[in-house]
């Protein structure tokens, strides 16, 4: 076999049958409904955003055709059904092309985000046994053409990297390829079949990749354009990145694709670029996490740009408190909409016709009736509304298992096939859930998730480093910063600088360097050993907080 590990994302019989008679799947896939949107739509802008520095805009009938010819590409290549191939493109038109390429080729995407650097996508394609790896040349100032070099080098798998730009060098070109009926299978994919490997938000170690089917992710976006009010006139802006699940899917980009709207995209999320695109293109709706979203409602105060055809503004990602979510209202004038999602399924909206109160004091409810949602003490025993736990729930988009992950598999879900989420929660009377913590280890840096765990690994390979604790501490900017808490070895000094540069060594992330270093003795009264990391974690950060 090509892959030692096949795509798996089964539901029990019984249940997917269930979903399938309530309507929630509908044998739609990610071609299908795309190709049926070029006849339909097929001269209304499909995707407006920047390629090489010119604003571009496609129809539905042009970017069908640019799928057909990028899918026809893929599969001259050499690339056969199945294969898994790693996408790392920013916030460019050809984010979709590239991807709804592969899905027409029945090829399987898995996202990484422009951020991340060999170490991450090594692990990605390590896990996914993938044979290609696609990235756009240059994005936010970095080559990726040096990273595909270095993929090539370190990632047995991978055969072919595919360039998306002017100068691809040794790589394969993908401008140069040719449109090819031929050579395009005949038959949508299998409705139930994984379409891709979206990332976990990684809460401990590295990044889990989540199988996602057409029927499920489908369902997912097409019951959020209900619940958003997205329609055929909506114009939704990525602002985010374009591979994050939100924007991808809540209802993001896919749902505006699936209703025939029309998808611009924000080359960077700060204000001064996104406001006189949203002023120009008419944008109606845009997801936004929540130190951007009081970016934004502060510049609203004083720009010049006509923001006038937003319609909502959605929060996700991170927490949005009260008081903050009062503060974007007042600021942005349009409706404000809080989703607390998770790539593993799982999305809440509070509605848009929800009172205020619960607007600005819920990260809403689950889009479906059949999402089961389950809030527990830590004996697994269910609480009734109004009491805090931790948040459970299964349902007919939320996976039943990683890919090629058996340990997180163990410990993720229960027996009865409930994600374990990590979050903590309290659930209203009326199934509105308030997000109070999370009972895994990692830091919610303004959306972006950082394992402790990932990083304390990082540190430990320093050779000055004897020991290093990881922590989240509240930011007034990113809502969570990093802090890591370091014990050098006898006699060692490192500084904190050096320690930050380290990790360009480490090849990963630059949202995974620390934001904060502090050198201690010890980690506390209380021996090493004796503490389980977690409440060691929670000491250090107490620690910090009484200083300040
Ligand atoms: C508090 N915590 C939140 C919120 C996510 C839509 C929106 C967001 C994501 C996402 C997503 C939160 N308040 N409003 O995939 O489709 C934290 C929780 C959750 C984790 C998931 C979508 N919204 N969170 O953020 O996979 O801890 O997805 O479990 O990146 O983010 O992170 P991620």
């Amino acid at each position: 076999p090509r892959h030692q590990h096949p795509l798996k994302q089964e539901w029990p019989a019984a249940l997917a049958q269930r979903y399938r008679e309530a309507g929630y799947w509908r044998g739609e896939t990610m071609t299908g409904f795309l190709r049926h949107n070029a006849a339909q739509f097929a001269h209304q802008t499909a995707i407006a955003g920047l390629i090489n520095g010119q604003w571009t805009r496609w129809t539905y009938a042009q970017f069908w055709e640019k799928v057909e010819t990028a899918a026809a590409g893929f599969l001259a290549l050499g690339l056969q059904a199945g294969d898994r191939v790693v996408v790392q493109i920013g916030n460019v038109p050809q984010f979709y092309s590239a991807v709804f390429g592969l899905f027409r080729a029945g090829l399987i995407p898995v996202y990484a985000l422009p951020a991340h650097r060999l170490t991450e996508i090594q692990h990605f394609a390590t896990k996914a046994e993938a044979s290609a790896y696609i990235v756009l040349q240059h994005y936010e100032q970095f080559d990726y053409r040096t990273l595909a070099r270095e993929a090539l080098v370190h990632c047995p798998t991978l055969q072919h990297a595919i360039v998306i730009g002017e100068d691809c060098q040794e790589f394969c070109a993908f401008n140069d390829f040719e449109p090819n009926a031929s050579l395009l299978p005949t038959n949508d994919a299998d409705p139930q079949a994984v379409a891709f490997l979206q990332i976990s938000g990684g809460s401990t170690g590295l990044s889990k990749l989540i199988p996602r089917t057409h029927d499920d992710y489908i369902y997912s976006f097409r019951a959020s354009n209900e619940i958003c009010n997205i329609t055929a006139n909506s114009v939704y802006m990525v602002a985010l990145p374009a591979a994050h699940n939100f924007p991808m899917s809540s209802p993001g980009a896919f749902g505006a694709l699936y209703a025939g709207a029309t998808v611009v995209l924000s080359p960077t999320p700060s204000p001064e670029t996104a406001f006189p695109l949203i002023a120009q293109e008419k944008v109606t709706a845009v997801g936004l996490v929540p130190p951007l979203a009081l970016l934004w409602s502060q510049a609203a105060q004083t720009t010049t740009h006509d923001l006038s055809s937003l319609q909502v503004v959605q929060v996700g990602g991170a927490k949005l408190t009260p008081e903050a979510a009062k503060r974007v209202l007042a600021g942005l004038k349009c409706q404000l909409q809080q989703v607390f999602g998770m790539a593993e399924g799982l999305v809440n909206y509070t509605r848009l016709n929800d009172s205020e109160e619960v607007i600005v004091g819920t990260q809403g409810r689950p889009i479906s009736p059949a999402d089961e949602v389950l809030v527990v003490d830590d004996h697994g025993h269910p609480l009734d509304s109004g009491q805090t736990g931790y948040l459970l729930t299964r349902g007919p988009y939320t996976l039943r298992a990683y890919h090629n992950d058996d340990a997180a598999n163990a410990r993720s879900f229960t027996e009865d096939g409930f994600y374990r989420t990590g979050d903590v929660v309290l659930r209203t009377p009326e199934g509105y859930l308030i997000v109070q913590g999370r009972a895994t280890d990692h830091i919610n840096r303004a959306g972006e998730k950082i394992s402790a765990e990932e990083i304390e690994d990082h540190l430990l390979a320093h050779p000055q480093v004897f020991d290093a604790t990881v922590v989240s501490i509240p930011d007034e900017f990113l809502g969570e910063r990093s802090c890591a808490f370091i014990i050098a070895k006898p006699n060692q000094r490192p500084r904190a600088i050096e320690l930050k540069q380290w990790f360009k060594t480490r090849d990963v992330a630059a949202f995974k360097i620390p934001d904060q270093i502090v050198f201690v003795d010890s980690f506390g009264t209380t021996a090493v050993g004796k503490t389980s990391r977690k409440e060691l974690r929670a000491q250090l950060r107490q620690r910090l907080l009484a200083q300040e």
